[in-house]
């Protein structure tokens, strides 16, 4: 040890640690709690802060009126080897308060005891009353210019690169629930662009259950957990949303997209993002187009089936947030590109007949195809969670000169509600001052005081016009490249509560969603309702709400009603004549495996080199393998991340078998239920129940040298997707194809055409 920098040593001591470590663990298993590992003894010698993991980033570094300060975002949270008060006065003592005597009581004097409890007991803030449950990562955009004519917004330019912070989240959850729960999903991006933040505050499914945002209070009542007993968290399987959506018709097609697949997302990398409302942008000219919004994930939309998403979210109840920041400490960055659909800005504001303006419809892909205008990589995880994802104020308001909104009164509502809610749940009115929500491009606002001002504003005159300031700040012009209004006609009209009669058609895209779907995908659909409306307790909710599903197509009405033991009553409106529009079905495309898990079952009597080379082929492949053996620790000096014990199919994408490992001292149904499952005595049985699972939820499995007998015992061998072979690494070539398309879909015969 140094004794003369004892900082150094610590530093010196950590890496070598670190370097033995990662000797028997290359590359890195995602997931260290840590930037360097601990020593088992408690540590005494003083140092500075450790740094952050090498895949954390926070926001830049800015002043809370934008500027670039030179500051490394590390020294923001704190500095210093020494425990210190909020004021900077060293500490010697944490763990006893101030006392009379040993026995006490407490001196009210003990200042420390006072500040460390008071500021605990203030440490939470309101969560969020929707989208409280997210998760976020940094990263960057890059416009490909294809927009350049359309709109003036300059971080659409050819190659011109943007910071962004994005927040995936569930809707109805409370900020503890379950990630795989069945919901849509929210995925808002903040682009810090050099004109002015932008935020896309969007959903993975592109149309909403309401159309006029007067109506949010409602659906949100109605699907949040019912308040007298304050259940179920986190879902709409009960009747209080099934009532509303039921009478409330113009929900019905949000409502299918959400017994969907695409209500139970793999990853949130694998989700599509949409904009929803219409948007226009402007050009330089003024010329205007107006666009629907859509982010295309590059690893493809994929989902959960639902036996495996409930399985999570007892598992592992954080299995969404774990996804995205292990695949971005693997290094598999995950990657959508942005695109837009263009329609002519026309004062009817339709397209092809269908009003842009109502939020519960969509456009059919194949009608207006979607044009990729930039690229986003999300490659830092936040730092802090408080500080960035919860603090986050995302608003649909913050606009970038040449984007502005539509009619649509969806989004005409939310441009009130988003700050709104802030004041409340970020204490004030100046929450674009906390760190993440710092603007990139010079603020001079005039706006001034208020809880938590972090600027500290010169000047005597903020107001204008004024002469005191010299009439700064000064509006800018066009040419100044100022926020434009576009100035749209309004139309003459009455002052009404009403919607256009084009709002009042409440099925015939439903109809064209479940038209487009596969399947299976429509199996899916059935069986989701039929689950949905199961947990329901009145009898007249599930009636009525099959009503609806007569209105949108015999089959999708009658298996439901099957299922609930109730009779298909006949359709109200006639059904619509509708063109399935393809690009609505989650199969049929390939797609990169890139962060997805693979579990390899590890023999302590089979072949470990041949284990050690799948492994590396597996990480070098972009995917996360994760050993599985007989007992933690290491299996004859390789390391394991899982036992029997703690592992369950339902982490993993693929399973690989290299060998038939016999029964573990602990496979006892008394000490693990697991190892009830049914088996022969020679396989451990819990190896089995893996298999079983896997197999049932349709992925993709491989097996080498003694691994087929797992297969053969499973009951498994020769169906689809199950593959063996002599060699690790022909196994893995042919699981990795399989990969591909997500799962083994041959696996799930469907009954509907
Ligand atoms: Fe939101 N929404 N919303 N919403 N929304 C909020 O804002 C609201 C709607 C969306 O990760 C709240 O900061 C109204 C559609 C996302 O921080 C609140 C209406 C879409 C997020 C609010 C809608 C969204 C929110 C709650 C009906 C998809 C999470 C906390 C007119 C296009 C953002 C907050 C994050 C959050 C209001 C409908 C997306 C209360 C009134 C449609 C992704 O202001």
């Amino acid at each position: 040890m140094d004794r003369n920098n004892p900082a150094k040593a610590v530093k010196a001591a950590v890496e070598t640690a670190a370097e033995k470590v990662t000797d028997v663990l290359t590359p890195d298993v995602p997931g260290a709690p840590g930037s360097a590992p601990p020593t088992v003894d408690e540590p005494t010698t003083p140092h500075d802060p450790l740094p952050p993991k090498k895949e954390q980033g926070t926001p830049e570094t800015r002043t809370p009126t934008g500027a670039e300060t030179g500051v490394p975002p590390t020294a923001k949270g704190q500095q210093g080897a020494y425990l210190t008060t909020s004021q900077g006065a060293r500490l010697r003592d944490t763990d006893h308060s101030l006392k009379a005597g040993p026995r006490g009581p407490i001196l009210l004097q003990d200042h420390h005891f006072r500040e460390k409890i008071t500021h605990f007991d203030h440490e939470r803030i309101p969560e969020r009353v929707v989208h409280a449950r997210g998760t976020g990562a940094h990263g960057v955009f890059t416009g490909y210019g294809t927009a350049e004519t359309l709109t003036r917004a300059g971080f659409l330019k050819k190659g011109r690169e943007t910071q962004v912070f994005v927040r995936f989240s569930t809707v109805l959850g409370s900020r503890g629930s379950a990630d795989t729960v069945r919901d849509t999903r929210g995925f808002a991006t903040k682009f810090y662009t050099d004109e002015g933040t932008f935020d896309l505050v969007a959903n993975n499914m592109p149309v909403f259950f309401i159309q006029d945002a007067i109506k949010f209070p409602d659906i949100i009542h109605a699907g949040k957990p019912h308040p007298d007993r304050e259940i179920p968290q986190a879902q709409s399987a009960h009747d209080t949303f099934w009532d509303f959506v039921s009478l409330h018709t113009e929900a019905q097609h949000h409502t299918m997209w959400n017994m969907s697949d695409r209500g139970i997302p793999r990853s949130y990398r694998t989700m599509e993002g949409f904009g929803v409302h219409t948007f226009r942008l402007v050009n330089d000219a003024g010329e205007t187009v107006l666009v629907k919004f859509h982010w295309k994930p590059k690893l493809g939309v994929h989902s959960l089936v639902w036996e495996e998403a409930q399985l999570i979210n007892g598992v592992d109840p954080d299995f969404h947030r774990r996804d995205l920041y292990d695949a971005i400490e693997a290094g598999a960055y995950p990657e959508w590109e942005l695109g837009i659909q263009v329609f002519p800005d026309t004062p009817e504001e339709t397209f092809a007949g269908i009003d842009l303006l109502d939020p519960t419809k969509i456009v059919p892909e194949e009608l207006a195809p979607v044009q990729p205008i930039g690229r986003l990589v999300l490659n830092r995880t936040p730092t802090n969670f408080f500080a960035e994802t919860e603090q986050v104020a995302f608003h649909v308001g913050h606009l970038p000169p040449g984007i502005d909104v539509t009619n649509d009164p969806l989004l005409q509502g939310r441009l009130f509600s988003y700050v709104d809610t802030q004041l409340t749940r970020l204490g004030g009115p100046n929450f674009s001052q906390i760190p993440v929500n710092r603007p990139h491009a010079p603020v001079n606002d005039m706006l001034r005081d208020g809880f938590h001002q972090h600027a500290v504003h010169a000047g005597v005159a903020p107001y204008r016009p004024n002469s005191l300031d010299g009439g700064n700040p000064f509006p800018a012009g066009d040419r100044e490249n100022a926020f434009v209004d576009v100035p749209v006609t309004v139309a003459e009209a009455p002052k009404v509560r009403a919607a256009p009669a084009s709002f009042d058609d409440h099925y015939s895209q439903v109809r064209l969603f479940w038209l487009s779907m596969s399947p299976v995908e429509r199996e899916h659909i059935i069986r989701a309702y039929t689950f949905e409306l199961g947990k329901c307790y009145r009898q007249e909710i599930r009636e009525r709400q099959l009503r609806c599903l007569a209105n949108i197509d015999p089959v999708l009405c009658a298996q439901v009603a099957a299922g609930l033991g109730l009779p298909a009553p006949e359709p109200t409106v006639p059904l619509a004549d509708v063109q399935p529009s393809p690009a609505l079905s989650q199969l049929g495309r390939e797609w990169p495996a890139d962060g997805r898990m693979v579990g390899i079952v590890v023999d302590p009597d089979g072949d470990l080199e041949d284990v050690a080379q799948v492994r590396m082929a597996v990480f070098s492949a972009g995917m996360v393998p994760l050993l599985i053996g007989p007992h933690g620790g290491a299996v004859r000096g390789t390391p394991v991340q899982r036992s029997f014990a703690t592992a369950r199919s339902v982490e993993f994408d693929a399973i690989l078998l290299a060998g038939a490992p016999a029964p573990a001292p602990d496979a006892l149904p008394a000490r693990d239920a697991k190892a009830g499952a049914a088996g022969s005595e020679t396989v451990d049985p819990r190896v089995l129940l893996l298999v079983e699972e896997a197999w049932r939820h349709a992925k993709a499995i491989g097996a080498w040298g003694a691994g087929a007998e797992v297969l053969r015992q499973a009951g498994v061998a020769g169906t689809p997707g199950v593959v063996s072979g002599d060699s690790g690494g022909d196994v893995l070539a042919d699981v990795q194809s399989l990969m591909a398309a997500h799962r083994v879909w041959q696996r799930f015969p469907a009954s509907v055409g």
